[in-house]
């Protein structure tokens, strides 16, 4: 009996390794190239990415049967990148980004030189990470707008077909980044506690929220809304109907047809990098009128940024510290007026930041009592320091972030007996926060509606925002290099180690202007260093970003 299932056993994984080397043969990888696992996946042209997703679709089989069966997502999109690249990234079945470990397998997989190779360093991983081939693999997947993504879904549902037992597969189609992150957590979820694991359950979910947090304080003034001619245009879209005119929205940059219009001069990035208006929102004049506030997401939804006109005139860019130092601020003031300390521990609420954050945002949030942590760039440093903290609020300064309630902190809102009315009204709203917001990853719809919460309950409007402290200038360039991989860096990003020497030239630069600081990182989306530098004055900026772009053009120059 057991020599007869072992042989059945040969017999179904020679037929596996038939069917994976007839697949795989169709995505050949091309010679020379090296992919990695970067911040947030595989990115590059779209082009030299079939083979890469072919065998991404590989490693999602692999980490759901290890997991038991549990859904893992994977997502295709290269998010704020130009139109001719793509990418594409795995998520965890908790919602969260594929694990640092499971990183290195995809990149050692997308980089194996032939069929054979392929094939006997899967069945290695297979053997190293014991992984059970009869586990059931259950997997969801989705797309942004980029032309190029059918193809390459193409290839990732290639690797799907080659497992002959079957992956169990959900196509979202085209939606954004942090609704499919939602969707996996929810999948996974089985207490419910996490929504209902649809675009339709998650759009639900938070426009009850959100009714809940704006009470009779609606309905709001109208806001602009700059899509970055990505997906983020139907997610709006799909929510307004949820919400009817509680908060009307004026979509911008909704072209999601036009070859090139994706990210090209609009959305997240482009406001941020630029620290200036999208020219088509600052030629629609809309912003001119006063009290009026406008934002923008990036390509896949997952970042998010304000802005206003002061006197109708001057940009004023309210980026992702901006946001951190308002929602913070919010929940402390939510938390006092629940008055939970008195029976409990007090709740830990503290702020993650990366490097790129403007040093007055730190020194705005470290005077009132808030905890500060810095890690380095990506969302999953973000999101696991932010665990650490009963209400963590994690927001990169380029506009991704989002607020993690930790389960415990859940369960003593939900038991805690208010002994007044205000107490209640703050529990109540602190649990329809928790809803309200993404808990898996950034995500530009829901943070949005959080910053319109914050603004009508302290019956703000961007300049009163604003207000709060004063950014110091800043600049964040790309600049080309030969090589970034020669960029190493240490202390939360903020130093290089290597090229050797070239930190103490930056640190003499720095030295030499009031309130300076710059570092230097290789960038894990493009290829390119990101260089960024801050000061007192606009003009010792200009200077400081020329002297350190000086040096790199000397250290690592194309
Ligand atoms: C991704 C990551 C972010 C990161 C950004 C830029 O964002 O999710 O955490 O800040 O890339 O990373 P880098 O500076 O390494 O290129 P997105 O919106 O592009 O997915």
């Amino acid at each position: 009996m057991a020599t007869t299932e072992a042989s059945e056993h040969a017999h179904k994984y020679a037929t596996l390794l038939d069917s994976l080397q007839d697949a795989a043969n169709l995505y050949p990888k091309p010679e020379g190239l090296k992919y990695s696992y970067g911040t947030a996946g595989f990115r590059t042209l779209a082009n030299l990415l079939p083979p890469v997703m072919f065998r991404v679709g590989l490693l999602a089989i692999l980490r759901s049967k290890r997991l038991a069966g549990a859904t893992i997502g994977v997502m295709v999109t290269a998010s704020h990148n130009p139109e001719q690249d793509n990418g594409v990234k795995l998520v965890d079945p908790s919602g969260e980004m594929l694990e640092p470990l499971w990183e290195l397998h995809a990149t050692t997989l997308a980089n194996c030189p032939s069929t054979a190779s392929l094939l006997s360093t899967f069945m290695t991983l297979v053997s190293h990470l014991r992984v059970d081939l009869d586990q059931p693999a259950n997997i969801v997947y989705a797309r942004d707008t980029r032309p190029s993504s059918p193809g390459l879904v193409e290839a990732l549902e290639a690797a799907f077909r080659a497992f002959s037992d079957g992956a169990k597969v959900v196509d979202l189609g085209i939606t954004t980044t942090p609704i499919l992150h939602y969707v996996v957590k929810a999948t996974n979820d089985k207490s419910g506690e996490s929504g209902i694991p649809t675009q339709e359950g998650y759009m639900k979910r938070m426009a009850k929220a959100f009714k809940t947090l704006i009470g009779n304080r609606g309905p709001l003034a109208p806001l602009h809304v700059d899509c970055a001619n990505g997906v983020g245009a139907f997610a709006l879209e799909e929510f307004s109907k949820h919400i009817g005119d509680l908060l009307p929205f004026r979509p911008i940059n909704t072209d999601v047809k036009t070859r090139g219009a994706l990210n090209f001069q609009c959305g997240a990035d482009f406001v941020k990098t630029k620290q200036a208006l999208p020219p088509s929102v600052a030629q629609s004049g809309v912003l001119s009128k006063p009290d009026t506030r406008g934002c923008s997401f990036d390509g896949d939804a997952d970042r998010l940024v304000y802005y206003y006109l002061r006197d109708g005139k001057t940009f004023r860019l309210l980026d992702g510290d901006k946001i951190a130092g308002l929602v913070a601020m919010y929940i402390k003031d939510l938390v006092g007026r629940a008055r939970m300390h008195e029976n409990n521990e007090p709740l830990k609420i503290g702020v993650v930041q990366t490097a790129y954050a403007n040093g007055s945002s730190t020194k705005y949030l470290k005077s009132r009592n808030i905890p500060v942590r810095c890690v380095p760039t990506g969302v999953k440093h973000l999101h696991h320091a932010a665990q650490l903290f009963d209400i963590g609020v994690y927001f990169e300064a380029n506009g991704h972030g989002t607020v993690l309630f930790s389960p415990s902190c859940l369960t003593t809102l939900r038991e805690f007996q208010p002994d007044s009315p205000e107490s209640a009204n703050a529990i109540k709203q602190l649990i329809a926060l928790s809803e309200l917001i993404n808990q898996a990853v950034g995500d530009a719809l829901s943070d949005m509606l959080l910053v319109e919460v914050v603004l009508a309950y302290r019956g703000w409007g961007a300049e009163e925002w604003d207000a709060g402290y004063e950014d110091l200038p800043n600049r964040l360039v790309k600049v080309e290099v030969h090589d970034r991989s020669q960029f190493v860096t240490i202390d939360a990003e903020r130093k290089l180690q290597y090229p050797t020497g070239l930190q103490d030239h930056i640190d003499d630069a720095v030295n030499k202007f009031e309130l300076g600081r710059s570092f230097v990182r290789p960038s894990g989306t493009e290829d390119c260093v990101r260089l960024y530098a801050e000061a007192k004055s606009t003009a010792d900026v200009e200077s400081l970003t020329t002297m350190v772009t000086d040096l790199l053009t000397y250290y690592g120059g194309p």
